[in-house]
């Protein structure tokens, strides 16, 4: 058997080495400038340059030798730097990065539409940058002349990489709005159920605002409950420029002795290293579970009731559904127990001890990425709500514990510009895709394509599903991030045409009609902000080396495109990447200066090679999380309907939804581990990777620090591996109703019977391409979850719901061919 984290990446990093770094902070009235250019000086002596970027997992050091970048070393003052660098160095470098303009054979020669059965069967042809461009910009006309605007789509969700400038989401945004109209996309898939029902519940999405701070939590916090919750794992990276400052919190908790729990049905990074307890409920099974809870603090008057009437309204409309007066079914612990699978006593022992401790409920996103997800959000809320510590120091609920750091204090800094959509539209931030007159939520594509002209509910309103024949994708891999792989498949031959940028050929790039090869970041000059909540630095992303093979930024490409169309002015403005950075950081400099500080030139500020660092006040330092609300509920009320936490909402209870009543309820999903209508016996978790974010540098020889067999690991208990007679490192396929994959056992103690992991992201390699419903080789999870929505509300992505059965493969392997050059002929 495995130890306790079998596939933790294994690699040369070591922390103290890079520590010894000399590089200061550009701190503000300071100036060591000197320093940092006499160390610059002294590497030039050896031949090398250490040239500062950021990405996603953090502030580095590009070291350049011979215009070749051998080593990304973590900024001095990083924390605690991911290993995961390493494979972002390699993602400029790796066998599958695309070189050239390429277009699919049938679509070049028999025109848009053409055998789309044939899309993902590697035959492309190279085409010039000249015809590419022209190809892109005639066929966005032809089909909005031929079947409306609306018919392009440009929803584009993923991870693109941070910068202010090259945000590939929004200039694609920039480039249809200036040349016509095209359907957008609202919501993302990390928090789509919770966004949408948190507004009625708490007044604002929540899901991305700052928590109580860890300084706070390590004073007066005595229990720490992680629910779903794996900061040490997803805090790794940031939406913007990690700063790592959620490894120091934790830090502070370990040497504070806070107790910790944890509530996950894998034994979490986070609870091993701070020393916790592990309570391992049955997945998709918490709503029950709290009910339990909040039934057992009721009946023995542990509430607070003082608390329930300030602060809140609708207990009294919940309370007959939860004591069972509603439905003639309590929802006690021992209820609970039978549905979520611990012990009634435990349930009952986790409500006293909750109440009797100041209690921080720290929320991760898997349990509203799930079937009815709008109702563990809703209940966790209400179980705080009735614990009655919210707005008091280390107490209360915390929903963004896990993500981005949050909890790391935030810093007296001003907010950097962005280029902007052309519309009015934000800078491509997750949750509102603005800018365009036709949204759907975002994970209701597939959807859309299979069912135009159809009416969908969505959050109290009625949307026509618009005919979609282009779909246009910059910075994001539907083809990892979506559910239900087949029926996407499917549904993606409706499309005429599907035009993608990235600089790796994943399974998104290998269904397109049109390739369009692209930068990294670490090929251009960008400017971020370190850590989303932290906000403590300016980084200059700076170009570490040249374009490789005939990669273009996305900037580029798009100003050309829309030159094309005869708005290559109002594209660029006119205007330099550097003269855009440079007017992003002087729009910085004068907010700074009408809140007191002095920001260097910006001369000084790029050629420092440094972070530019920012103060932190005391009162961010020591925030608590709705403490204002807490002090003055009328002055400070909250942004719902009645200014109150609503445990009832009047609002949702007019839509008259089937799938979400007006207070938290229990739903069945439409299936799980021992659920009534449940076809297979194991359930999935489909978590985010520890070694990559989503299906990002799965492409590059960091893969093979977590690969077994070369293929994606699946984590099953001893328990389950024994009654199929699997061994640990055996290939396994794992496959329900919707589809099958191949990947690698890892057989450990380490997640509870009954459940497997196999993490999102691994790159979808179907053996026969053409063929729905064939044998994924690598081991994409997303072949076998479901498409889908949580509910009319929210209409969000159930990608951690799921269930299927595991068996040892003992076939012929098919090879992985998922990460090499799509096909001979286009190897150029
Ligand atoms: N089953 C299941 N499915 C899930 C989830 C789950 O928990 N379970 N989680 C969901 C969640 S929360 C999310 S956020 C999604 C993530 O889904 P995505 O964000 O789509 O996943 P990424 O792999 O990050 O894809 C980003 C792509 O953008 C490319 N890229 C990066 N920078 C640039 C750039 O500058 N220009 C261009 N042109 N391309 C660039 C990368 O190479 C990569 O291919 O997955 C969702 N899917
Ligand atoms: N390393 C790394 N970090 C990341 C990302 C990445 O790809 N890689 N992605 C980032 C993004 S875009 C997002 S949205 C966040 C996602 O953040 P989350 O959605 O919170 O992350 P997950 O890994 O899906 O799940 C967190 C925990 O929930 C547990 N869990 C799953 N199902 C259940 C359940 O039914 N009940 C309970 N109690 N627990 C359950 C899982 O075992 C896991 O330990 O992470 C971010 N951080
Ligand atoms: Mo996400």
């Amino acid at each position: 058997m495995s130890t306790k984290y079998p596939d933790a990446p294994v690699s040369a990093f070591s922390r103290r080495r890079f520590l010894q770094g000399s590089a200061a902070t550009v701190a503000l009235g300071s100036m060591p400038f000197s320093m940092s250019l006499l160390s610059r000086g002294a590497l030039a002596q050896t031949g090398q340059q250490a040239i500062l970027s950021g990405s996603h997992w953090g502030a580095f050091k590009g070291i350049v030798e011979d215009g070749r970048a051998v080593e990304f070393k973590p900024w001095a003052k990083d924390p605690h730097p991911t290993p995961m660098l390493e494979g972002v160095r390699d993602s400029i470098y790796s066998a599958s990065r695309i070189r050239y303009p390429m277009v699919r054979r049938a679509w070049l020669e028999q025109g848009p539409g053409a055998d789309p059965d044939s899309r993902g069967d590697g035959d492309f042809v190279r085409v010039s940058w000249e015809e590419a461009i022209d190809l892109v910009a005639k066929e966005i006309t032809r089909v909005r002349d031929t079947y409306g605007q609306q018919a392009v789509y440009g929803g584009s969700y993923g991870w693109k990489s941070p910068g202010k400038l090259h945000n590939c989401k929004t200039l694609l945004r920039r480039m249809l709005n200036l040349t016509g109209g095209f359907t957008s996309s609202i919501g993302d898939y990390s928090t789509g159920a919770a966004q949408v029902i948190l507004p009625y519940v708490s007044g604002s999405i929540e899901v991305y605002e700052q928590c109580t701070t860890y300084p706070v939590l390590a004073e007066h916090t005595e229990l720490m409950v992680y629910w779903g919750c794996d900061p040490r794992n997803n805090s790794q990276i940031s939406w913007q420029i990690a700063d790592h400052g959620a490894f120091e919190g934790m830090e502070s908790l370990k040497e504070a002795g806070v107790d910790t729990i944890s509530i996950d049905p894998l034994l979490t990074q986070t609870c091993d290293y701070l020393d916790g307890e592990w309570v391992a409920p049955k997945p998709q099974t918490d709503v029950p579970l709290m009910l339990g809870i909040a039934h057992t603090l009721y009946s023995e008057d542990l509430h607070d009731q003082d608390f329930l009437d300030r602060y809140t309204s609708g207990f009294d409309e919940f309370l007959p559904y939860l004591t069972g007066e509603a439905d003639g079914q309590p929802k006690d612990a021992d209820w609970a127990a039978e549905i979520c699978g611990l012990e009634a006593d435990t349930i009952r022992d986790l409500a006293r001890r909750f109440a009797n401790n100041r209690t921080m409920l720290a929320l991760g996103y898997s349990m509203q990425r799930q079937h009815h997800g709008e109702q563990s959000t809703w209940m966790l809320v209400t179980l705080a709500c009735m614990l009655g510590q919210i707005g008091l120091p280390g107490g209360g609920y915390g929903l963004s514990y896990h993500y981005s750091s949050g909890g790391a204090p935030t810093h007296e800094s001003p907010i950097l510009k962005a280029i902007g959509d052309a519309a009015g539209g934000g800078d491509g931030g997750s949750v509102d895709e603005s800018g365009s007159d036709i949204m759907i939520p975002v994970a209701r594509f597939v959807e859309t394509l299979l069912n135009p002209g159809e009416t969908m509910e969505f959050n109290g309103n009625e949307i026509e599903l618009p005919l979609v024949k282009l779909a246009y994708w910059a910075g994001g891999n539907p083809f990892a991030h979506h559910q239900d792989r087949n029926e996407m498949l499917r549904a993606w031959r409706e499309l005429e045409t599907f035009i993608v940028h990235d600089f790796q050929w994943t399974a998104t790039a290998r269904h397109a009609d049109i390739v369009l090869p692209t930068t990294t970041s670490y090929e251009r000059n960008d400017i971020e902000q370190l850590g989303d909540y932290a906000l403590s630095h300016v980084v200059a992303m700076k170009k570490i080396v040249e374009p490789q093979f005939e990669a273009r930024s996305d900037f580029d490409i798009f100003a050309d495109i829309a030159d094309k169309m005869g708005k290559g002015y109002e594209f660029t403005e006119g205007r330099s990447e550097m003269d855009w950075i440079r007017g992003f950081y002087e729009g910085a400099k004068i907010e700074a200066r009408a809140k007191g500080m002095e920001m260097p030139v910006f001369d000084v500020f790029w050629e420092s090679n440094e972070p530019l660092g920012f103060p932190l006040k005391d009162e961010q330092k020591y925030f608590v999380r709705h403490e204002a609300f807490r002090e003055d509920p009328i002055l400070n009320a909250l942004g719902t309907a009645t200014g109150k936490f609503e445990i009832y909402s009047r609002a949702i209870a007019e839509y008259g939804y089937d799938d979400c009543p007006p207070h938290p309820t229990w739903l069945e999903p439409i299936e799980r581990l021992d659920g009534p209508t449940t076809r297979y016996p194991l359930s999935i978790a489909s978590n985010h990777p520890r070694g990559r974010l989503h299906s990002q540098i799965c492409g590059t020889p960091f893969r093979e620090t977590y690969a077994v067999q070369g293929r994606e690991p699946c984590w099953l208990n001893p328990q389950d591996a024994a009654e199929r007679d699997i061994r640990d490192g055996d290939v396994v396929r794992v496959f329900n109703d919707r589809g099958q994959l191949l990947a690698g056992a890892v057989v450990t103690e380490a997640i509870m019977p009954g459940v497997i992991r196999v993490q999102e992201g691994g790159w979808f390699d179907p053996v026969k391409p053409s063929e729905i419903g064939s044998l994924c080789s690598y081991g994409d999870v997303n072949v076998l979850t479901p498409g889908i929505a949580t509910s009319k509300l929210a209409q969000a992505n159930c990608g951690q719901t799921g269930v299927a059965d595991v068996e040892k493969f003992t076939d012929d392997l098919p090879e992985v061919t998922v990460f090499s050059q799509p096909s001979p002929r286009d190897a150029g």
